[in-house]
C-alpha cells in the first residue's frame, strides 16, 4: 500500500455515526446539495455536494476552487462541526485545523472518477475522509495515472487518512453498494473530506 496511507475501520462506532449524519442533515438547509459542473465541458457531475468551514470545494465551467461562500445561496458554509474539528486533532497530525469539510453525496449509481486532489496549496496536510451510510468501491493507485490501483471497500464509520505520498495519489469510487446502509436517507452514501487549504 502506498506511504502515507491510513485506513481506520469503523472509528465511529454506529451511535457516532447517527448523530454526525443528522448534524449534517440538519445543515443541508442552510448549505444545500448542488451538482457541480466540470471545468471546460460544463458536464454535471455525479455527485452532488457542499461543503462546510471557511472555505469550500466548488467546480463550474471556469475551473476547480476554494471559495469562501456557497455558489448558490451566495452565503458563507457553515461552520465544521466539532465532531470533525476533534477527529482532525486527534489523527491529522497537523498543527492547524482543517479549512474546509467537502461532503459529497452519493445516490445509488453515483460514481467519482479516477482524479488527484490539487488545488489546496497546504500540500504537506492530510486529507481526512469520514464514509457514512451505504459501502462504496473505492480505488486508490499511485502519482502517474498509469500506475496500478487496488480496490477496497469503505464501510459507514470508517476513516481514510491520506498523508504522505497517498496525497497525491490517484483515486475515485468506481460504485456505491446501493441500499447496504439505511444509514442515509434514500440508502445512499454521504463522504466527508477534511482538508487543509492554505498553508498556515
Ligand atoms: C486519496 N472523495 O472528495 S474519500 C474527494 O469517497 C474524494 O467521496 C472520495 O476523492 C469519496 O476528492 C474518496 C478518500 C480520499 C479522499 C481524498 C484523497 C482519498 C484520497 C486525496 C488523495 C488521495
Ligand atoms: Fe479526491
Amino acid at each position: 500500500m502506498i506511504e502515507g496511507f491510513r485506513f481506520l475501520p469503523e472509528y465511529f462506532p454506529p451511535a457516532a455515526q447517527k448523530v454526525l449524519v443528522a448534524e449534517v442533515l440538519g445543515l443541508l438547509d442552510e448549505n444545500p446539495l448542488y451538482r457541480a459542473t466540470m471545468p471546460r465541458s460544463g458536464k454535471p457531475m455525479s455527485v452532488r455536494m457542499t461543503n462546510l468551514g471557511p472555505l469550500g470545494w466548488v467546480s463550474d465551467i471556469k475551473g476547480y476552487r476554494y471559495q469562501p461562500t456557497h455558489p448558490l445561496t451566495g452565503k458563507p458554509w457553515s461552520p465544521i462541526p466539532q465532531t470533525l474539528l476533534d477527529l482532525w486533532d486527534e489523527i491529522a497530525g497537523y498543527a492547524a485545523p482543517p479549512q474546509a469539510c467537502l461532503v459529497n453525496w452519493y445516490e445509488a449509481t453515483s460514481r467519482l472518477g479516477l482524479h488527484i486532489d490539487a488545488d489546496e496549496t497546504a500540500r504537506d496536510a492530510p486529507v481526512v475522509s469520514v464514509s457514512l451510510g451505504s459501502r462504496a468501491l473505492f480505488r486508490l493507485g499511485g502519482e502517474q495515472r498509469s500506475d496500478a490501483t487496488s480496490s477496497m471497500r469503505l464501510a459507514s464509520g470508517d476513516v481514510v487518512v491520506l498523508g504522505g505520498r497517498s496525497r497525491r495519489a490517484y483515486h475515485g469510487v468506481d460504485r456505491i453498494v446501493p441500499g447496504s446502509s439505511a444509514l442515509v436517507p434514500g440508502g445512499g452514501r454521504i463522504n466527508l473530506t477534511l482538508r487543509r487549504v492554505t498553508a498556515p
